[in-house]
């Protein structure tokens, strides 16, 4: 059966380890799958939840999808394009918005962590993301969502709203409910400061994320300088439970190997963390360095990249113009 797949990512910069092992090479063995039909969205309009400097938030959607490209995503299979260029998105997020219900928006933990203790002075946007992120993804019949475990609970959010759409209008099966896709293992990459904290774009601190622009020297110090405790590794996945930090590494290394966490840990048991900080490092500049040097490269040729998101906004819109349509139909307007 064709899976329809769409899956976002925000171009508010420094794109890290966790966007990668939790999204993107998901999005890649997807893409490579002739039996998916792929979208992939640079999302702007979720980026200006919070403040974006202009001229920065240009080159970071161009970053993007320097980034989409550079890790294997093919724009000849898959759709790449830019939110703000579908108008279709602002419009049905409105319309969802009034299905969606406050106490479930209230639910969100996302908004809480994001609006800290000074809520009042959050954006409305950053509030009432979910919703849009529910239009991005029901405006294209999608079937299959893939992102890291912090997004589960929008995506829950994204089926309650459709399955009310659909009953509150008797359109049955008119919003298809869409499946997360998880990984099960190393979902949540966590950052190499604070093993309970997820690794993201906005920590203060550099020394926390691995950049996809870093480079090989940084890769080395990062490592070196990651959190971790004077134990040596363990022989069992049990072992690791009031580790986090170790646990963070050690499913750092097995993602990027594609071995399970049991298997990385019995390679390095008894080991302590100097001696395995350096293979990680060499691992993660062998899967890394080719990414980030791919991405410096495409950031030179601009006009290909906004040729990409023209190309892909125009067959992205053409879908989404139909479906705002047959919405409008059914809502009465
Ligand atoms: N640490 C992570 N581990 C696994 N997956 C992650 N993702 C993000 N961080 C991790 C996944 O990456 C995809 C794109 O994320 P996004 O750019 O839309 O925004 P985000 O989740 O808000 O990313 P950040 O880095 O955490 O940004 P800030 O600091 O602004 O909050 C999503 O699929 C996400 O699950």
């Amino acid at each position: 059966m064709l899976k329809k797949i769409f899956s976002g990512v925000q171009p508010t910069g420094n794109l890290h380890l966790g966007n990668y092992l939790g999204a993107i090479k998901n999005f890649v063995s997807l893409n490579n799958d002739n039996e998916n039909k792929c979208i992939f969205c640079v999302v702007d309009l979720h980026a200006v939840t919070v403040s974006q400097d202009p001229k920065i938030l240009k080159n970071n959607i161009r970053e993007t999808v320097a980034t989409f490209l550079a890790s294997g995503i093919d724009p000849k299979k898959s759709i790449i394009f830019n939110q703000s260029q579908v108008s279709a998105h602002s419009e049905a997020a409105w319309i969802l918005s009034c299905i969606a219900r406050m106490g479930w928006l209230n639910r969100m933990t996302q908004f809480k962590e994001k609006a800290g203790k000074d809520k009042e002075k959050a954006s409305v946007g950053l509030y009432s993301y979910p919703v849009l992120m529910a239009a991005d993804i029901l405006l294209y019949d999608t079937t299959h969502v893939p992102v890291g475990n912090d997004q589960k609970q929008h995506l829950e959010l994204c089926r309650d709203i459709a399955q009310k759409f659909n009953n509150d209008f008797k359109v049955n099966d008119f919003f298809k409910i869409p499946e997360p896709l998880i990984q099960k293992e190393f979902s949540r990459i966590m950052s190499l400061k604070d093993g309970l904290k997820k690794m993201s774009k906005s920590e203060l601190s550099d020394l926390g994320r691995i950049n996809l622009t870093d480079e090989k020297d940084q890769i080395s110090n990062k490592i070196k300088k990651a959190k971790t405790d004077s134990l040596p590794i363990p022989s069992k996945v049990e072992e690791l439970n009031n580790r986090p930090e170790a646990r963070n590494l050690l499913s750092i290394y097995a993602s990027l190997t594609n071995l399970s966490l049991e298997k990385s840990i019995q390679k390095f048991s008894g080991k302590n963390f100097s001696e395995f900080k350096e293979i990680l490092s060499q691992i993660l500049i062998e899967k890394i360095n080719p990414i980030s040097i791919e991405i410096k490269k495409l950031l030179n040729e601009k006009k290909y990249l906004d040729k990409i998101l023209l190309e892909g906004c125009k067959e992205a819109d053409s879908l989404a113009s139909k479906k705002i349509k047959k919405i409008h139909d059914i809502v009465g307007f």
